[in-house]
């Protein structure tokens, strides 16, 4: 399956990044924290040379806190640029967020200091500004392309925030990163067969999860031998069948999907720094 999901607004977003990263003082960019380096924009890259930039691993809440750790020390030693994980509706944590890029910039402070957020779609971005700003300025949901437009907004302290709608690239490959993020729900629904991500989502918890797997579905007596057998059992205990009794797997790699992006099997990290450099090295 090959994932192309790049609607009309990510293309002025585009345009409107290129304008305006270099006229801010920092940009934060906002990656999954269960999938950081598949999160990553390769724009946001080329675009902040020479710019002040952190990453944010939101939604840390849902990621596996070991794993987290370890993509802290590899963007600190490996890639050598500032990350800071965390949860994006805790004030403290945004506020921590927003200190840490801001003390990494010389400040004229007559001067406003301008922070825009960047990154790919359903990572946080809007709720990380309504946090900091302590009210609801931006809409938020659970669902890719909610921000459409630049929004400003202005904190204490000579502060402004600007919040982006999430962009992705036209074709996105390789079709395991596509996989990774339409899993994670950076990718509309409309753009992807639920069957596929699920199955994929199935290996991934089969091979690094099973437990979280045994402890949320407790009709599995023993781990399911594959990703079908997995599907075929979740379809079973939860009735989902077409006409006829046949097993609606669809149905059932929805459910699947659900319970991974809510958090509801576990705390789940998608991606591990070494599944990067074992990808590298067969690249
Ligand atoms: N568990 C958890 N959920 C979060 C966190 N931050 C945001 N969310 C949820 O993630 C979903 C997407 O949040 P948004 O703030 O709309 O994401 P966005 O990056 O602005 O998305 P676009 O505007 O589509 O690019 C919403 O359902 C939020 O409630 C977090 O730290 N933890
Ligand atoms: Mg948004």
């Amino acid at each position: 399956m090959n994932i192309q999901w790049y609607p009309g607004h990510m293309l002025e977003t585009k345009k409107l990044l290129k304008d305006s990263i270099s006229k801010v003082d920092a940009v934060l960019e906002v990656l999954d924290a269960r999938l950081p380096v598949a999160s990553e924009n390769p724009l946001v890259n080329n675009l902040c040379k020479g710019k002040t930039r952190i990453k944010i691993l939101n939604k840390s809440d849902l990621a596996d806190p070991s794993v987290t750790d370890m993509w802290l020390s590899y963007f600190e030693h490996q890639r050598k640029v500032p990350a800071i994980a965390v949860c994006g509706s805790q004030k403290y944590q945004a506020e921590k967020a927003l200190n840490y890029c801001i003390s990494r910039i010389t400040r004229n402070r007559a001067r406003k200091v301008k922070v825009m957020v960047v990154g790919i779609p359903n990572t946080g971005k809007s709720t990380i500004l309504n946090t900091l700003a302590g009210k609801k300025i931006a809409k938020t949901g659970n669902v890719p392309a909610i921000t459409r437009h630049k929004q400003r907004t202005s904190l204490k302290n000579n502060i402004d925030v600007y919040d982006t709608p999430g962009i992705l690239w036209p074709v996105i490959e390789p079709k395991e990163r596509a996989f990774v993020l339409a899993a994670s729900g950076a990718i509309s629904d409309t753009a992807i067969d639920y069957y596929e991500i699920g199955f994929f989502a199935a290996g991934l918890l089969l091979k690094k999860y099973p437990d979280l797997l045994l402890q949320r579905y407790d009709f599995l007596t023993e781990l399911p031998k594959d990703e079908s057998d997995l599907i075929e059992m979740i379809a079973r205990a939860r009735g989902c069948f077409k006409k006829g009794g046949i097993i609606h797997h669809q149905k059932a790699a929805e459910i699947l999907i659900r319970d991974l992006r809510s958090g509801l099997i576990g705390k789940i990290s998608f991606e591990t720094p070494k599944d990067i450099e074992s990808a590298n090295e067969t690249i």
